[in-house]
């Protein structure tokens, strides 16, 4: 293998990055540092993948910002200086581009360049890595760094592209922005992307349409500036918040969407009055309405939940058809909760109407605008808020080949799974950065990315160190390992009413499934040590 200083010839390199988010930054970084000559291909312009794309108005992480950075630079985390408690996108995108300069990455990473195929020679034990731009490169191994929620999915409505308007997507908003000033405007989709943008958009236009097909659990931000010292006193924190965020099951210590989901009230709801549980909601907003220890496990407690939940929404919308049609018909824990600044209050506002989309289908896209059932809306702006194809969309959008030619797309129409979440039996030295199997989405993306790039840079270090030319994942161990990720989707997360893009049940023809692991990122991890002690235990190493 090669070393980076010396690797004149860009057309064989140790490792290609697909890539350049979070994961593609890091995993060009740490396999730099091992000596391997690494190059990224990025389809965007910049760094930043998610925190690229996804910039629409609202666009806002979860989790809290000092935690929503890379965590093995103590030096450089001194230096970065957050505004707010949960940082916007741009602020995210700027972060990453700091980073990619101070690491010196820039110059390891093709942009504006999509991998099309790659394609396993087994007789080399080697990677044909072909671009969009005809580029081809042979590497050892491949790393996908292509993120969970990075291959957007068009609805399949009737007329889509005969809108005479602008049409925009939240997973592709224009970079300039968009001044929705004055005009009429329709937003499809109530998931997290939609919810967020929902209130700055009702702030500028003339008109909004909420389009919704299923009702969100949307909780309130606790988001805010950082005070003046308060920043300071974090960063005197950081190895303390560090520790605790690592041995968090959710990879982050503080307050946050999910660690929400980690802090259990001993009590249960269905032992509760109805006044015991009212009180709760008078005491901690709507995060009262979940703030039970039984409505994470038992459908009958999920279910007092929600009409707990449909209370709290009566509190704040004025108009109580809108507030019946705002409560969500499915569980609790199906989707991932959002984290709203000012959705439910914005149906007060006399510019937005919601659409109830159960009620009163969408029949078509027209020039004018969008025809229900009932009538016509007519728009001069169109805001997809639609999803993605979860988890697999962007690796099965790649035309990659293993073993005798059998393509990834296949396999995982079939079952969506890998070995760990890091690997596909068939696809050897094919390494998936937070694949199916891992926890990854159930927690914060960094710190599950950080150690699957440590991971698989220790590993290609492993099999460099033995002389091996090839890792591969053992079918029968990525069997087992998928039933044992099955085995943690409890029955909300699997409930028939739950359509969400964990089971890939947003993606018509999708095999359902669910796909992330949710044991916890500490016994993931303990697993994952444990593999590598015993000698890569269900891998094949050649
Ligand atoms: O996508 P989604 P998203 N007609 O799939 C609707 C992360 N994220 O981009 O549920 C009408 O959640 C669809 O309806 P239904 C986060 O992990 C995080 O919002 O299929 N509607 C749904 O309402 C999140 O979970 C943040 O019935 C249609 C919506 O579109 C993930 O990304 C911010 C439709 C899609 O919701 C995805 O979020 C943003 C159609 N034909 C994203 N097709 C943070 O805050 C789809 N829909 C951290």
């Amino acid at each position: 293998m090669g070393d980076i200083g010396e690797a004149l010839d860009r057309s064989e390199v140790d490792v290609v990055v697909i890539g350049a988010g979070f994961a593609g930054l890091y995993a060009l970084y740490m396999l730099r540092e091992a000596g391997l000559s690494v190059r990224a291909f990025e389809r965007g312009e910049g760094v930043g993948g998610t925190w690229y794309w996804n910039r629409y108005p609202g666009a806002r992480v979860d989790i809290q910002s000092v935690e929503y950075m890379f965590t093995k630079f103590p030096d450089l985390e001194q230096e970065w200086d957050w505004t707010e408690l949960m940082p916007a996108q741009a602020e995210i995108e700027r972060y990453l581009n700091w980073v990619a300069d101070k690491l010196g990455l820039r110059d390891g990473i093709t942009f504006d360049t999509a991998v099309q195929r790659a394609t396993y020679d087994d007789a080399a034990a080697t990677w044909r890595v072909e671009t969009d731009a005809g580029e081809q490169v042979v590497a050892r191994f491949v790393v996908a760094a292509t993120g969970c929620l990075s291959a957007p999915i068009e609805p399949a409505i009737p007329g889509l592209g005969s809108f005479a308007g602008d049409s925009l997507y939240t997973n592709r908003f224009p970079h300039e922005g968009y001044d929705f000033t004055g005009k009429r405007v329709a937003v499809i989709g109530t998931g997290s992307s939609g919810v967020q943008s929902v209130p700055v958009i009702a702030a500028q236009a003339a008109e909004l349409f909420v389009l919704q097909r299923s009702a969100a659990y949307t909780l309130p931000s606790p988001n805010r500036p950082l005070g003046p010292n308060e920043l300071d006193e974090l960063k005197s924190q950081y190895a303390d918040i560090r520790s605790a965020q690592w041995a968090s099951p959710v990879g982050t210590a503080r307050f946050g969407a999910v660690s929400f989901l980690g802090r259990r009230s001993l009590t249960n709801i269905l032992e509760a009055s109805w006044d015991e549980q009212i009180g709760k909601v008078d005491e901690l907003g709507f995060a009262g309405c979940f703030a039970w220890a039984d409505v994470f496990f038992d459908v009958a407690a999920n279910d007092a939940a929600k009409r707990l939940y449909a209370e709290a929404i009566k509190r704040v919308v004025n108009d109580p058809g809108t507030a019946e049609d705002l409560v969500p018909h499915y569980p609790f824990g199906c989707k991932r909760v959002i984290i709203d600044e000012g959705y439910f209050e914005t149906f007060n506002r006399d510019n937005v109407q919601l659409v109830n989309l159960r009620r009163n289908p969408i029949e078509s896209v027209v020039p004018s605008g969008i025809q229900l059932a009932d009538r016509l809306l007519e728009l001069d702006v169109i805001v997809y808020a639609t999803g993605f194809d979860a988890m697999t969309g962007s690796l099965s959008r790649i035309d990659i080949r293993g073993r005798d030619g059998v393509t990834l797309r296949d396999v995982w129409a079939e079952s969506p799974t890998a070995y760990l979440g890091l690997g596909v039996a068939g696809f050897p030295n094919l390494f998936t950065v937070t694949g199916p199997g891992s926890p990854s989405v159930l927690t914060n993306m960094v710190t599950s990315i950080e150690h699957h790039v440590e991971w698989i840079t220790a590993c290609i270090g492993h099999l460099q160190a033995n002389g091996h030319r090839s890792i591969e994942p053992d079918r029968a161990a990525q069997d087992e390992w998928a039933e044992h990720v099955n085995t943690f989707a409890g029955p909300l997360q699997v409930h028939p009413s739950c359509n969400s893009w964990y089971l890939g049940a947003n993606v018509p023809g999708k095999t359902r499934h669910y796909m992330p692991y949710a044991g916890g990122l500490t016994r993931y991890m303990a697993r994952c040590a444990e593999v590598v002690e015993s000698g890569y235990t269900g891998f094949e190493l050649a």
